[in-house]
This record gives structure tokens, C-alpha cells and sequence, in this order.
């Protein structure tokens, strides 16, 4: 079961929003940018622009008919800035041209008059000066203020991650075209179209059902369309609307990287307590969330920071304390983790800190308190099919732990200035939108008189090949060959109110209202074949495209049945909704059932670093995952593969640099490091555990996306193992990204230049 779009995506052949036919009118649209991180807006003067050749129309807040706000769990962000500026490159004016080219050339004739103010950019003097998006929020389970006492060994320290730019291959991007009705129809590269569709009405006093938004396909997504794709869909459609023009806006690489969000930096205080036997006992951490400008999905992000700051271990007495801040950035978003990656490598610190105070390795501690069958997560959902020992142990036995430490340790003693590590990385990562309501998705599916199927479902393939596994829930249900369905473009008037394509809860709930769909329509054809046939219904099914009774053929085909049905006037159509059963969760007591399961897996991880450069390599990471059923092999190994290459590329490489007045410093390609061939692991093994999967997964077969992201954190765990074999008394901080220039100068911290 390959992926469906690669051999069209590597011909060109598929069409990316910037790959559709320009229609005749089309004005393009650029964005005038706030200069500054913080200011009051004085003025925005157009006139020189608008004197340029091929320059129709400068919009500004004004110029909005509707309301002038896009945020969406707190309303603190405007569409175009009206009063002050809160970050540097803030939406301030559209400017619509003849040309793209005009309208880029313009863009600098526009004056942006701003008084500056003070500039926050870091989480904590945020939160000392009370710069708070939402109020903190504190997860509990026994009493960890009671527990230090009884611990045997307890220790503090300071954990920080850096934030993350997507980088998705596809810029974002919006065409949009006004309809007779007074409407709009925007095509958007969106994870989530009802998002754009609901803002879009917002921001021009309409209903949401005069905005049609349609999606083929993203070119990546990574959580970065998933909120933010609804800027430029409602700046696109106000041009649209207020000129009566189509508008195309589609960002260049270095406005994209300037303007957007990214994952959320965050700063963190942790304080473990363990036992003689080293069991942890008690963890304390309270986390800063680098929020940015505005709420965006930070309050959100912020919860799933809280919900995984136990990663893979039962930990009986946990306070987690988490504190969103707001500051003069570009509003952070979601990034693949959704906050989880950044609890999850404050425990792994916290681990990593006891293990170096004691002497013994982290493995030591992280294998004692996996998680078993039953026990309660500090939200107190218990975990139920808990495979985190078995993933342990099958990474542990599949690729040799043991040897694989003695092959570092000989190595080391024979190499003084190369030196290896290693590391262990378990993952435990919840499946489910935090917010229950969201875990709803609907499927529209048709079958055509000649046995075609169509299925409309609120998903958006972005690569991670959600369409394939769709047209295989329907090709499977109904009994046909997978060349007979076709999956339709995600379209707000065909499934309306749909949740974005995030939380890797995609396929699951998509998935699963493909399958009700295709369930009652395949009841539906076999009573009428029962009838026909004179047969019990029960006693029939259809496989490969025959009616089959009792294993043998009907003497009824697929598309023989399809006919009789339309002529007999049966509906061929299905609209099914589907619901992920058993959720809840009270935000009160931050207490409930959020997860429809959990995703289990083990990294072993190991680097090899030139201790004079500080360069390395990661040599291998091998991993055992736990997929359940996986529907399909090759899209979910795709999927682990990349997931393992992007963590490791935040943990190692990925630096986002902004200077003192909040301007973006690593705003390019050139600047910004992301993994590539040459950076990525030598070899990297994917072991598909042996698991049941869960009956709320599609067909058995759990979530892919995010969990993986998370194996890359074992890679700063294996450099820190590194640098300490080359300098035991290394006093390294636990702050990621681990990139070349901070190895070298944890290598050699009392290294100073000669001039
Ligand atoms: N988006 C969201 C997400 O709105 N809620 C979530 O829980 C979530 N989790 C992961 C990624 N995106
Ligand atoms: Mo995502 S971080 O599931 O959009």
C-alpha cells in the first residue's frame, strides 16, 4: 500500500496551491509589515505606493467591513493592526497589485509610522511583570511538597528548549475568489479549513456559509497551518471581497519565517526526588511558555505541556505547574508535539541530572519507573494496553544494549580525541484533541452508478498520507478494489465544521467516520442483494468486488448491485458521524479521561563527537514502536522516520536567533539548520512492536504523527553522554539546541582565545 501522491509529486504533476492557473483579474497581494517588535501605531501613509505602476489598493484595518479579529481561544489578535504593534512583522496593510512583482516592490513605499515601546522577549521577566495569557495552570496527584523528606536523593536544576521554525516545503498561501452571492471562495493551504472559513466570515460580517474554502493539498504542515494558515486565507478573502477581484497571497521563504509562529521556546525549574532504589518519588516543575504576541493555540499548547511532563513514567507524587507568557514575538503555535516535546525534555533533564549526580546511568532510572498496566497519569487516566516496558525491552534485546555500551566504552578508552554516547529514549504520547469537543470528524462518502466511490471527509493530506489511508478504510469496508475510490478535496460545503487535521487524531477520527459511511451503505446493498438473491442477509458479504455467500460467489458483482440499487431507488449516498467514545475532562480539577489511547515506543540512540571541532554524527537510532495494527507499513515508517529526522533536528541544529528589538536573525536557509542527508542519522531502524493497537484507533492501526518527534530528544541525551566521556567534570546545562558551537564549548568549558 503505497502513499498515493509520490509518483505525481516527484513528475510535478501535482498541484500545489501556487501551481493552480492564475485567472484573468487576479490582483497579488502583499503583506506591509509592523518595523517594529512593540509600538503605537501613529499612522500608515499609502500615498507613494499607491502613485507606483500596477498598484490598485492599499487595505488597512478600516478598510475590514467585518470584525477585526482572528484569535480563536483568546480574541487578542487583530487580522491588520489597529492601535499598536505587538511583534515585529504584525500584518499592518494589504497591499493588492496587477503583478506579484508590483505588489512586492511597493511594499517599502509604504509608510508605517510607530512610536516604540519596551520589549519583552523572554518568558520569565514576561511573567514577572505579569505578561500572562491565560492564568497558570497547575497539574496534581499526591503531594509531592510532602514527599521530599522521604526521598533519598533529590535534585534541582534548570531546563531550557528553543523553539522551531516548520519549514514546511510549501510556503503558506491563499487564492481567493469573489462569488455572485457576495461570498467568497478561498483555496487555502490549511490544516484547518473550517478555521479559515469561520475567521474569514468574522473578519467581513458574513455567514459562514457565504465562505467556501477548499483544500487539494498542503506541502507540508507540521502544525504551522493549523492556526496560522487563517492570517493570510482572511487577508487574501478581504481583498477579495472589498476590490471584487480574485487575490492570490503567498509568502516568500524569508516573510514566511519572519511572520509565523514556531514551537514555543520554553523556560523550566524542575526538582526530583527519588528513592534508595532509585524509584522517583516526587517531581516538581514549573514551565514558562515563550507564548509570543498573542494567545494563537499557546493556552492549548500549554495543557499538552502538563499532560506529558511524566513522558513514559508513573510518578506518584507530581505538582506541574505551567505559565503562558506573553512576549514581543511572533505568536507561537502549534509545532508536531504540541508542548509535549518540551515537558518531555524537562523530565529527561531532570532524569539525566539524578543519574549524573549518582553515578549510574539514566537508563537505570528511566527503565524502573516505566509505566505498567493501570497506573494513573497525573490527570488520572489510567493507561490501558501500557506497552512502555515492552518497547524497553524489545529496544534493549533487538539492538543489543549491552554490546552497544561496551562498543562506546572500548571506543572511548581508544580514542581520546573522538569520543561516543548513548542514550535511551522511551515515549508515552496521548492521542486525542486535549479539548474533547474537538474529537468529532464527519464523511460524506458517494457511490457512483458505475461503482465508483467519492469520499469527502474533513481531513487535509499534507503528505503524511492520511488520503491513502482513507481510500483504504473505504476500499476495505465496502469489499472493493482501492482503484475505485477517490478522495475528494477537503471543502467546507461538502463536511462543514470540521476540526483541523492535527493532534495525529486525523486518520483515527476521519478514518473511522469513512468506515460508519461505508458500513451503512454496505448494509444497505446487501439486504437489497439478500432480496434479490432470496438469501439471508446475514450469510452475505462482498469481497474483490463479488457478492459472496457463505465463501462463494452470489452470482452478483459490485457493480451489478450498485446499478440495481440506483434503479430501484436506494440512496447511494452516506453521511456518517463519528465521535470518539469515553472522553472527558474537567479543567477545574485538571482531571478526566482525554486520551483515546496512548502510543508507546523506545529510541536507542547513538553519536560520535569530534572533540576539537565539536561536529557529530549521529551514528544510528533504532527504534521499537508501537503501532498496533499499522494499516499500512510503508506510510507509517515514513512517518516514524520523519518524525525521528525533525526531533533531531530541534534538539541539534535548529537555532532560532532574535535579537534584543525581537527581530528574526536566523530568517533564512542560510541561517536556520535543519537536518539533511549529511546530518541525518547513518542508520535508522524502525522495529514494529508486536501490539493489539486499540478499537478507538482505525482499524487497530494507532496514530503516527507526533509521537516520533519525540525520539529525537535521546540524540541531546546521547551528545551530553559524549561530552562527559571527553570531560567527566563538564557541569553542562541542560539547554537544547545541542548545536556544534555549544558541544565545543561544553568540550573545553575553560578554553579561552589567545589573540
Ligand atoms: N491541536 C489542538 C493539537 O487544538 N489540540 C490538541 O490537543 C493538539 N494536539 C496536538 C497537535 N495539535
Ligand atoms: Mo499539529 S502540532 O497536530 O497541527
Amino acid at each position: 500500500m503505497n502513499h498515493l501522491d509520490p509518483a505525481r509529486h516527484v513528475r510535478g504533476e501535482s498541484q500545489y496551491l501556487d501551481d493552480i492557473p492564475v485567472q484573468h483579474g487576479t490582483l497579488y497581494a502583499a503583506v506591509v509589515e509592523s518595523p517594529v517588535a512593540h509600538g503605537k501605531l501613529l499612522g500608515i501613509d499609502a500615498t507613494a505606493a499607491l502613485q507606483l505602476p500596477g498598484v490598485v489598493r492599499v487595505l488597512t484595518a478600516e478598510d475590514i467591513p467585518g470584525e477585526n479579529q482572528i484569535g480563536g481561544i483568546v480574541p487578542d489578535e487583530p487580522l491588520l493592526a489597529e492601535g499598536h504593534v505587538h511583534f515585529r512583522g504584525q500584518p499592518v496593510a494589504l497591499l493588492l497589485a496587477d503583478s506579484e512583482h508590483a505588489a512586492h516592490a511597493a511594499l517599502r513605499h509604504v509608510r508605517v509610522e510607530v512610536s516604540p515601546l519596551p520589549i519583552i522577549v523572554d518568558p520569565r521577566e514576561a511573567a514577572a511583570q505579569g505578561e500572562l495569557i491565560v492564568p497558570p495552570r497547575t497539574f496534581r496527584i499526591g503531594a509531592a511538597e510532602e514527599a521530599w523528606a522521604g526521598c533519598a536523593h533529590v535534585f534541582e536544576g534548570v531546563a531550557e528548549s528553543g523553539g522551531q521554525e516548520h519549514l514546511y516545503i510549501e510556503t503558506q498561501g491563499t487564492y481567493a475568489f469573489p462569488t455572485e452571492m457576495g461570498g467568497v471562495r478561498v483555496i487555502s493551504s490549511t490544516q484547518g479549513p473550517t478555521a479559515v472559513q469561520r475567521h474569514t466570515a468574522r473578519v467581513l460580517g458574513v455567514g459562514m456559509h457565504q465562505v467556501e474554502v477548499d483544500v487539494t493539498r498542503l506541502g507540508g504542515g507540521f502544525g504551522g497551518k493549523e492556526d496560522q494558515a487563517t492570517t493570510w486565507g482572511a487577508l487574501a478573502a478581504l481583498g477579495a471581497f472589498v476590490v471584487r477581484r480574485p487575490v492570490k497571497l503567498v509568502l516568500d521563504r524569508m516573510a514566511d519565517m519572519r511572520m509565523t509562529g514556531k514551537r514555543h521556546p520554553y523556560s523550566s525549574d524542575f526538582k526530583i526526588g527519588l528513592d534508595a532504589d532509585l524509584k522517583i518519588v516526587a517531581y516538581e516543575v514549573t514551565f514558562y511558555q515563550n507564548a509570543g504576541a498573542a494567545a494563537d493555540l499557546s493556552p492549548a499548547v500549554l495543557e499538552r505541556t502538563l499532560f506529558h511532563a511524566t513522558n513514559a513514567y508513573f510518578i506518584p507524587n507530581v505538582t506541574a505547574t505551567a505559565y503562558s507568557c506573553r512576549t514581543n514575538l511572533p505568536p507561537n503555535t502549534a509545532f508536531r508535539g504540541f508542548g509535549g516535546p518540551q515537558g518531555m525534555f524537562v523530565i529527561e533533564s531532570a532524569i539525566a541530572c539524578a543519574a549524573e549526580k549518582l553515578g549510574v546511568t539514566a537508563a537505570d532510572i528511566q527503565q524502573r519507573n516505566l509505566l505498567r498496566e493501570g497506573d494513573l497519569f497525573p490527570y488520572r487516566q489510567p493507561t490501558e494496553g501500557c506497552h512502555a516496558e515492552q518497547a524497553w525491552n524489545t529496544a534493549a534485546e533487538l539492538y543489543d544494549l549491552p554490546a552497544r555500551r561496551r562498543e562506546v566504552a572500548e571506543f572511548n578508552a581508544a580514542h581520546k580525541l573522538q569520543k561516543k554516547g548513548l542514550a535511551l529514549m522511551p515515549i508515552c504520547f496521548g492521542i486525542s484533541f486535549t479539548k474533547t469537543a474537538m474529537n468529532q470528524a464527519r464523511a460524506l462518502v458517494h457511490i457512483y452508478t458505475d461503482g465508483s466511490v467519492g469520499v469527502s471527509t474533513g481531513a487535509v493530506e499534507m503528505g503524511q498520507g492520511v488520503n491513502i489511508k482513507i481510500a483504504q478504510v473505504a476500499a476495505q469496508t465496502l469489499g472493493i478494489s482501492l482503484s475505485r475510490v477517490k478522495v475528494e478535496s477537503t471543502n467546507t460545503t461538502r463536511v462543514a465544521n470540521t476540526s483541523p487535521s492535527a493532534a495525529s487524531a486525523t486518520a483515527d477520527l476521519n478514518g473511522k467516520a469513512t468506515q460508519l459511511a461505508c458500513l451503512a451503505l454496505r448494509e444497505r446493498l446487501l439486504r437489497l442483494a439478500a432480496t434479490e438473491l432470496k438469501m439471508n442477509y446475514e450469510g452475505l458479504h462482498i469481497e474483490n468486488e463479488q457478492v459472496l455467500a457463505a465463501g462463494k460467489p452470489a452470482d452478483t458483482t459490485w457493480e451489478k448491485l450498485v446499478s440495481a440499487a440506483y434503479w430501484q431507488r436506494i440512496s447511494l449516498t452516506e453521511n456518517a458521524h463519528y465521535a470518539t467514545p469515553d472522553l472527558h475532562f474537567d479543567a477545574e480539577t485538571n482531571q478526566g479521561y482525554p486520551f483515546a489511547y496512548h502510543v508507546y515506543g523506545t529510541a536507542l540512540t547513538t553519536v560520535r563527537v569530534d572533540c576539537l571541532r565539536g561536529t557529530y554524527e549521529v551514528e544510528a537510532v533504532q527504534i521499537a514502536h508501537d503501532f498496533g495494527q499499522s494499516m499500512n507499513p510503508a506510510v507509517d515508517r515514513g512517518q516514524i522516520e520523519g518524525g525521528a529526522v525533525q526531533g533531531i533536528g530541534w534538539m541539534t541544529l535548529e537555532e532560532l536567533v532574535f535579537n534584543d528589538e525581537g527581530r528574526l536573525l536566523s530568517n533564512s536557509l542560510n541561517s536556520y539548520k535543519i537536518p539533511d542527508l549529511y546530518s541525518a542519522p547513518k542508520v535508522l531502524d524502525v522495529h514494529f512492536l508486536d501490539t493489539p493497537g486499540h478499537p478507538r484507533a482505525v482499524l487497530r492501526s494507532k496514530a503516527v504523527g507526533e509521537p516520533p518527534l519525540m525520539y529525537g530528544i535521546g540524540t541531546y541525551f546521547a551528545l551530553r553522554d559524549a561530552i562527559r566521556a571527553f570531560n567527566p567534570a563538564a557541569d553542562i546545562s541542560f539547554s537544547a539546541p545541542m548545536t556544534p558551537e555549544k558541544v565545543l564549548v561544553n568540550l573545553h568549558p575553560n578554553f579561552t582565545w589567545q589573540r
